[in-house]
Parts: C-alpha cells; structure tokens; sequence
C-alpha cells in the first residue's frame, strides 16, 4: 500500500514557540499533568465520517474536498483506500482511537444482508490495520438518520416496518462494535423528535425509543458487550424538537425508563451551546448524574445558529471543559472530534492542521485545569461558600436532620437573614485569566 498522504510528516511536540503548522505546539503525549500522562487523560479519536467522508458539501454547493483516496467513490476498492487513508493519517497524528458509524465504512446496499456482507469485509481488513498499529476503537453507532426510510426517526418513527430496520443497525453495528473491541456503543438522537404534535404520540414514540436502547443493552450484553452506552444529547436539528435535547433531559429519560446502570451521556460542545447551556455545564450535569462518559469535541460558531462542528480552538472552554472532566472524576470513553474544517480548508494539509488545532486546544485546557486546580483558590472559595452547612442548623439540613417546622422555629428566632455574602463573580473570573495567560 502506498502513502497516501504524501509529503505530510509524522506531527511531532515541537513546544509553543515553534513556527511549524505541522507541529504540536502543546500536545506533549507523555507530559505528565496530575500524576498521569497527557495521552492517558486525552484518548483522542478520529471521527470516520467527517475525516473520511466528508468533502465539504453543502445545500448550496458540492464538495471541495478530494476523499476519494485513489479509488471510485461507492466502490468496496474505495472503502479500503478509506481504511488505508485513516490508518495512515491517525498513525502520522498519534491518535489512538477511532469512532464509525456503520454506513461511513461501505456504501450502502438495497438489501440489508449485502450492506452486512461489506460491513464484515471492511471491519475484516479494519482488523489487520488495528492489530499493525495498536489503534483502537474508540465506539461505534448506527446511522439511523441518513436514509430516507428515517424520515420520521428510527426508533421513534410510525413505521413497524422501519423500526425493525433500525433495530437490524443496531444489533449488527454493536456486532461490528464488538469485533472491533469499541469501548462503547452511542445513540445519537438523529431524527428521534418531531416536528409538529398535530401528528405526533410523544409518549408511544419515547417508549419505543427506550425499548429499542433497552434491547440493545441485553444483546450487547449478551455478546460480550462490556463497554457504556451512550446518549448523545443535542436540543434540534435535524427535527425542530428533539428528546434527547440535554444531559439533564437524557438522564431523567435513562432513569424513567430503567436504562440508567448501562447508559452514560457522550456530550458534544456544539450540542450544549445550541441547548443554551455551554458546554462545562453539560459536562457538570453529566458528572453529577453519574453520567460523564464521552466527549464529542468541537465547537459550534457564535455566528451561526446551527451545528457547523468547527475544530475546537476555544481555549478558554475547553480549560473550563477540562476542569469539569478532571473534578467529575474523568471519563470512561474519549474526545472524538467530531469535527470538519471548513469547505475551504480542502486539502490533505488541512485535515492534519484541524486535528493538531483540537488536540493542542485541549492540550492547553488540561495544562490550564490542572493549573487551577493546583493553585485551589477556587475550590477554597466554593468550600467557604456554602460553609453555613457545616455547623447548627446547616449541618442539620446537609445531614437531612431537620423538618419544615424546626427550620420556621429558627427562621422566626432569627427575624431576619443575613445577605449569603458575595458572589465574587469578577474575582473568580480574575483568577482564571491569571493562570490563563501567566
Ligand atoms: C450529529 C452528531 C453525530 C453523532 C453520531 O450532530 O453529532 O455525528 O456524533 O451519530
Ligand atoms: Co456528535
């Protein structure tokens, strides 16, 4: 097999004051931040479909990009020079994990049982790569959105016929997930909403989406599965309204529904900005459910209202990102970027600059974190902050000692409260950009 990416060196830690675009400027793999290594605390992954796939076309134009990797696009030939073209370009990154939806690795049959057929023969070849490189599997999904049988969802949609088709992906997608050893299974809403309710049971379509996770979990498990599930929250698009639309919308469905011992959330910044929240919000939400498993990595453009997956470069986000994975104990998954450069970055060059612009972004988010975790005046300020707990009557409540009456006793006794003290908004923010930018 000949290099594809030809004249694209391996992307070494060249140090922040290197000139050279094709260089980490602070993604060091084996620097060691809070006792482990940056590598260990960034499983990065390459998204299949976006790096692979995608060649910038848009509903006003066709594509930039040139992803044919030498061979005829809608081929099995071309499917393998995918395969070639991703292991090569994850080798030359350092990266160690991958994410696939089923129908990025072949292209689709009419008969399910040929698209199946290609499935084993690509994920065959997609084996002898992996075992040659150590590169692994981050997690694998179905792509229950694309085709047009999915008009009205998948596992919410009116069709018995099509659900059953959707629960066909998923059970050979967690096979495929198996094979390759993923670390886990997502759900991506895709079109599991609505968009008017004049035609639309919420209720009946909800349940059938949970029976549907809650079939996949007892076939996952009963190959061999041992990995988490996920639900990818993200508030619209493509359907006006869409259930899973935020970490603390997914864990209440999860809890309703009994799916919450398997399921995590895999929690993408683009997704939480277009739910209104930001994105260590969702992660916060995540972490306090028990629920921080993956991370899509990305950032949406303040500009625009819709998903445009840009590489993420928000250093400040992704520091308060790292803050919030580091404290919530870490994940159990990894930062797929499920990300794209933009329609005019349309060379080979390009698609190695996107992926070192994500991993030094975070990178510097986890030096950052650390940074502020180290220095502990933040965590010092939350702790005196809701110090009134510790002792009397707060120590009463935090210890679920009291009732309504003793609570009204003290309350009358005392008249009148104290003001809870300052937010010291301003002061925190101050402290944040000192080790920023220090
Ligand atoms: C869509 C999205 C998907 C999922 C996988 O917005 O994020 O790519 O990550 O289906
Ligand atoms: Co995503």
């Amino acid at each position: 097999m000949s290099e594809i990416f030809k004249g694209i060196p391996e992307i070494k830690y060249e140090g922040p004051k290197s000139k050279n675009e094709l260089a980490f400027k602070f993604y060091d793999a084996d620097r060691v931040i809070l006792g482990k290594k940056m590598s260990e605390h960034l499983p990065f992954a390459m998204a299949w479909w976006h790096n692979l796939c995608a060649n910038g076309v848009d509903m006003f134009g066709r594509g930039t990009a040139d992803k044919s990797f030498g061979a005829v696009p809608g081929t099995m030939e071309h499917a393998k020079a995918k395969v070639d073209a991703g292991f090569e370009f994850m080798k030359k990154m350092g990266i160690k994990y991958f994410c696939f939806h089923d129908v990025d690795l072949v292209p689709e049959a009419d008969d399910i049982k040929e698209t199946n057929r290609r499935l084993d023969e690509v994920t065959d070849y997609m084996l002898v790569k992996m075992k040659e490189t150590g590169i692994k599997c981050l997690w694998g999904t179905a792509n229950m959105f694309g085709n047009p049988r999915f008009m009205n969802g998948a596992g919410s949609t009116n069709s018995a016929d099509v659900y059953a088709f959707a629960a066909a992906q998923v059970k050979k997608a967690l096979e495929l997930t198996v094979k390759l050893g993923g670390r886990g299974y997502v759900f991506w809403g895709g079109r599991e909403g609505y968009e008017t309710l004049l035609n639309t049971d919420v209720k009946f379509e909800q349940e059938n989406i949970a029976y549907l996770m809650r079939m996949a979990v007892d076939y996952g498990r009963s190959i061999g599965f041992k990995g988490d599930f996920y639900i990818e929250p993200k508030p619209r698009e493509p359907m006006t309204h869409q259930y899973d639309f935020d970490a603390a919308t997914a864990a209440g469905f999860l809890r309703a529904h009994g799916l919450d011992k398997d399921f995590k959330l895999n929690i993408e910044a683009n997704h939480a900005t277009l739910a209104g929240h930001t994105f260590e919000h969702e992660l916060r939400i995540a972490a306090i459910n028990g629920m921080l498993g993956s991370i899509d990595a990305n950032q949406g453009n303040p500009m625009l209202g819709w998903d445009t997956d840009c590489f993420p470069w928000d250093v400040v986000t992704a520091t308060k990102a790292m803050y919030e994975i580091i404290k919530g104990g870490g994940l159990t998954g990894g930062f797929n970027f499920d990300a794209k450069t933009r329609r005019p970055s349309n060379t080979y060059a390009d698609m190695f600059k996107g992926y070192i612009l994500g991993m030094d972004t975070f990178a510097l988010g986890l030096i950052k974190a650390a940074e502020i975790i180290e220095d502990g005046r933040l965590d010092k300020f939350v702790e005196e902050r809701y110090s009134s707990f510790g002792s009397g009557i707060g120590k009463k409540i935090a210890d679920r000692k009291t009732s309504l009456s003793e609570l009204a006793d003290y309350a009358a006794k005392l008249g009148k409260p104290e003001l809870p003290g300052s937010g010291n908004e301003e002061g925190l923010e101050e402290i944040v950009n000192q080790i920023l930018y220090s």
